[in-house]
């Protein structure tokens, strides 16, 4: 065969880069979020015989392309792919590609705001495609297997030609999963314009989580005249038929499965969102390791990498467009949005582990009138009308797959907007236990979903709970951040979705800690909800659902065997080496850090002479820790909790020499309380500020003197004061003297020298 040479050449241009790693997790509140320009010079030999076209993956979140000093183009919008034929603008020799990148906040840009970082930059790869002067448009092969059973398949194949046809052939060979070639087919190009070209097989082998098998069409653009292949593009595909069920959940391949996974973020701490292929791929493997049949690719399309995994593996996904908590009423951006959703389907719809795809994620969370206003219906009936015309156009695009959007739990507000009943499944996202109510109410409030909407299939799309690998607790509780609450949560919740029969499945929230710069917390600028670190280090929930999936009995085990490496019981807890003892003041929580492995544990009660543990009063009651980033260390917790009022402080100690150091944070707020971008169930409540001025002494010995932590070091700061004593009565005596307010203690450290 006569290949035309360079069909195939891609020339990597850009690596995925972005300009927020640094201060999307620093000390400052805020990132970078403005205009950036990349320029990159590369050398071609440019020839009348080919077409060159300039690819992006994914940029965040407008691009406005030069090259050699001509405009060439402008995409918005952050998470699907791009190109342009730059044929003309491409010379022989040196060439200068300036792409300048804003990602501003853009009200005609969907998404608005969101709890996730919007990281900026070419964060996928930018490459020069060199093809044939006619060659298959950018995604523009579609793959669609209609018919499927245990019998029969057929596949129809549309393909998008760009550039003079008459002279084309396209050939179509399809390889069965062992690589053997089971049909060709070649048509005239000019024929496809009217009907796509129909390949039929018998028994086909197919595709599914236990057998992900996947075929291959290989696409070929002919040159009738001298028989050179002028492009080619291969396209893996999987046959598989499925449905949902409003009463019985789901079935692929005409078995009942029940569809369990995570949301999953593509990012990570030291790279923001510019990930690595071989990270994406860890990622997607580590879900299936998980036993994990599902992946909620949220809340953006995604690379592709990642969905070639999900193909791979045999992961079922969602993907969605990052519409989020709230929209824009104008032209503008609903043309946007119906871009972002008609550019995803088109880049993800030959996936066979695609099932759904995704219209909305709580858009009705931050409505931007009061409730019941003028303003607010006409609001709703903007974001309605929205809606029903993003599920008709997915429905025009796509006649196979299922629409769905996520809400937020404010039920009776997403059914006064009519939002129920537009997408094919209701999307559930449920935090009861965390930011509202109690675990409790889960079922109940699934269970009304159901009754009010009985013919339409539901999902679980989130679930979680925040926790730090650092924080155990053996009484935990809500907001604590503790690893103990995040599993007892997930152990409430998944057995209801496993046990309904009529819930479809879950995807939990979310597979990996991710960065949400707005967020306090034990790690600020990150959402903890995570069953695996920012690093992919597996927490407690990761080994219980693997205990729970897997069905290899060893695997299993070692899971189990994992999970007991997690002492559950403070008395079970190594004391620290050398003797060094760490107390954390009024609280449940240990925290353990990972740098020199010292445990700090919650200091008895009985210590203390007086006073009362720190709470912040919220919206919803008491929570057991502040929320608040703690500047100046990134040991957030040991100083977001503390003891107020105590007078005198008596930690038993054998007679001898020690250091102690005393630590502080002040965790009142001067001003308004900070209200999170987001809905942080913890809103703190404005508390009256006092002042607060007190005198330290340890063992008789004045430490410091009239400390007034707001004045001098700032408040929600961390500051510590040390000094050598020595215990002579088998107790350390630390007395705090107020002159102002109450005193204030957050952690004690005591290291015998
Ligand atoms: C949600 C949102 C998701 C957030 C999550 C949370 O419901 O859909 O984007 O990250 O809550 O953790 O608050």
């Amino acid at each position: 065969m006569n290949i035309l040479l360079s069909i195939l050449t891609i020339l990597p241009l850009i690596a995925p880069h972005t300009w927020n790693i640094d201060d999307a997790a620093d000390e400052h509140p805020g990132y970078f979020r403005g205009e950036q320009t990349y320029t990159q010079t590369f050398r071609i030999e440019k020839d009348a015989q080919h077409a060159y076209v300039l690819c992006f993956d994914g940029v965040n979140q407008e691009a406005w392309v030069k090259l050699n000093n001509r405009e060439v183009g402008y995409h918005a919008g952050g998470y699907t792919r791009f190109s342009f034929d730059v044929t003309d603008y491409v010379q022989s020799g040196e060439n200068t590609l300036a792409v300048l990148v804003s990602n501003a906040y853009n009200a005609d840009i969907a998404p608005l705001s969101a709890d996730f970082t919007f990281f900026g930059g070419i964060y996928r790869p930018a490459y020069l495609r060199v093809t044939g002067k006619t060659y298959i448009a950018e995604d523009g092969v579609c793959v669609r297997s209609t018919k499927v059973n245990h019998k029969k398949a057929i596949i129809e194949v549309e393909t998008e030609i760009v550039n003079d046809t008459k002279s084309i052939i396209v050939e179509h060979t399809l390889y069965n999963p062992d690589g053997k070639e089971v049909k060709r087919i070649r048509v005239q190009a000019e024929c496809l314009k009217k009907k796509p070209c129909r390949l039929a097989i018998k028994e086909p082998q197919l595709w599914s989580p236990d057998s992900p098998q996947r075929y291959t069409i290989v696409t070929r653009l002919i040159d009738r005249k001298n028989g050179q292949v002028c492009d080619e593009n291969r396209t893996p595909i999987g046959l598989r038929y499925y449905r949902f069920d409003p009463n019985t959940g789901f079935y692929l391949n005409g078995q009942h499965l029940k569809l369990v996974g995570t949301g999953r973020h593509q990012c990570e701490q030291g790279y923001g969102n510019a990930l690595t292929d071989a990270q994406h791929r860890r990622d997607i493997q580590m879900i299936k390791n998980m036993g994990a049949n599902f992946v909620r690719i949220s809340h953006y399309p995604q690379s592709r990498m990642v969905m070639d995994m999900c193909d791979s593996l045999g992961l079922l996904c969602s993907v969605e467009i990052p519409l989020v908590n709230a929209i824009t009423e104008t032209e503008a951006f609903r043309r946007n949005c119906l871009l972002q959703l008609e550019e995803m389907i088109k880049q993800n719809r030959n996936h066979p582990s695609v099932i759904l795809w995704g219209c909305m994620n709580e858009v009705l969370l931050r409505p931007p009138y009061p409730k019941s206003s003028d303003k607010d219906s006409v609001y709703l009936t903007c974001v309605h009308n929205l809606a029903v015309a993003l599920h008709r156009r997915c429905k025009e695009l796509d006649q196979e797959r299922y629409t769905m959007i996520a809400y937020n739990d404010n039920y009776s507000y997403n059914r006064l907007a009519g939002l129920y009943d537009i997408p094919d499944v209701i999307g559930l996202n449920l935090y009861h236990g965390w930011y509202s109510g109690t675990i409790g109410t889960v079922s109940k409030c699934i269970n009304k979903c159901h009754n009010d909407y009985p013919q339409k299939p539901i999902f679980i799309t989130e679930y979680g709970a925040d926790c730090d690998t650092r924080l155990r607790s053996d009484k935990p509780t809500r907001f604590d951040y503790t690893e103990d609450y995040a599993l007892y949560f997930h152990q409430c919740y998944w057995p209801v979705i496993r046990d309904s029969d009529y819930i479809a499945g879950g995807a939990l929230w979310n597979f990996n800690d991710f960065h949400s710069e707005q967020r306090g917390g034990a790690v600020p600028h990150y959402n903890l909800k995570g069953i695996v670190t920012t690093h992919r280090v597996p927490k407690l929930v990761y080994y219980y659902y693997q205990t729970e999936l897997l069905t290899d009995s060893v695997k299993r085990q070692t899971a189990r065997l994992a999970m007991e490496k997690y002492p559950l019981h403070v008395s079970t807890l190594t004391s620290n080496t050398k003797g060094t003892r760490c107390y954390l003041l009024g609280t449940n929580r240990i925290f353990i850090d990972p740098r020199n492995e010292l445990r700090w544990y919650p200091m008895d009660s009985t210590c203390m002479d007086g006073g009362h543990p720190y709470y912040v009063k919220t919206r919803f009651g008491r929570l057991p820790a502040s929320d608040h980033d703690i500047l100046g260390t990134n040991n957030d917790p040991i100083y977001q909790t503390a003891w107020i009022g105590a007078k005198h402080i008596r930690i038993p100690l054998p007679d001898g020499r020690y250091r102690v150091v005393l630590h502080w944070a002040e965790l009142q707020q001067t001003g308004e309380p900070v209200k999170s971008v987001y809905n942080l169930g913890n809103d703190a409540v404005k508390e009256e500020f006092t002042e607060r001025e007190m005198t330290i002494y340890v063992n008789d010995r004045m430490l410091v003197q009239d400390l007034n932590l707001t004045s001098q070091y700032g408040a929600f700061t961390a500051h510590e004061e040390a000094m050598n004593i020595d215990v002579s009565d088998g107790t350390l005596h630390i007395r705090l003297e107020a002159s102002k307010g109450e005193s204030l203690l957050n952690a004690v450290q005591i290291i015998p020298l």
